[in-house]
C-alpha cells in the first residue's frame, strides 16, 4: 500500500484589487500562511485588478486543515523593493472545502479598509488514504 500524501488544491483569483502603484494598477500576488509558517507564495500578475493565479497544491504534512489559513495579498514592486501590503483574509480549509467553490473573501487592509476580494474558483481537500480508512473504521465501531 502506498502512502498517498493528502493535499489541499486551490485555484484562486482576485477581483477589485486596489491599485497601489502611482500610475498603474497593482501587480498582485498572495502568500498563504498558517501560524506564521509560509505554505505557498504565488507568482505576481502584472498590472491588473483581476489577477488569476495558477492552480497550486499544499501537502497536508505542512498544513492543519482544521486551523485558520491566512491569505495575504501584496503588490509586487520589483526585486529590490519591498512589496506593498494590499490586504488579508482567512479561511479554514476543512470548512471551505465543503461546498464553498465560488466563495468570495474580502481583503482587509491593516486599517480595516476593503481592498478587494479573493475568489475560490476551486478548492479540494484530498486526505490521506490512511486517514479516510481510520475515519471509516471509527464510524463502524
Ligand atoms: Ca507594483
Amino acid at each position: 500500500m502506498t502512502a498517498n500524501g493528502g493535499e489541499l488544491k486551490l485555484l484562486l483569483r482576485g477581483t477589485n484589487i486596489k491599485a497601489m502603484d502611482f500610475l498603474s494598477k497593482s501587480d498582485p500576488y498572495v502568500t498563504l500562511t498558517q501560524g506564521g509558517k509560509l505554505l505557498h507564495k504565488t507568482r505576481h500578475i502584472n498590472n491588473t485588478k483581476s489577477p488569476k493565479w495558477p492552480v497550486f497544491t499544499i501537502p497536508l504534512q505542512m498544513l492543519n486543515p482544521d486551523a485558520e489559513v491566512v491569505i495575504t495579498c501584496y503588490d509586487y514592486d520589483g526585486k529590490n523593493s519591498k512589496a506593498d501590503l494590499i490586504g488579508r483574509c482567512s479561511f479554514i480549509p476543512n470548512v471551505m472545502a465543503s461546498g464553498a467553490v465560488g466563495k468570495e473573501l474580502i481583503l482587509k487592509s491593516n486599517s480595516g479598509k476593503n481592498h478587494g476580494s479573493i475568489i475560490f474558483d476551486d478548492i479540494q481537500l484530498k486526505k490521506l488514504i490512511e486517514k479516510i480508512l481510520k475515519d471509516f473504521f471509527q464510524l463502524r465501531t
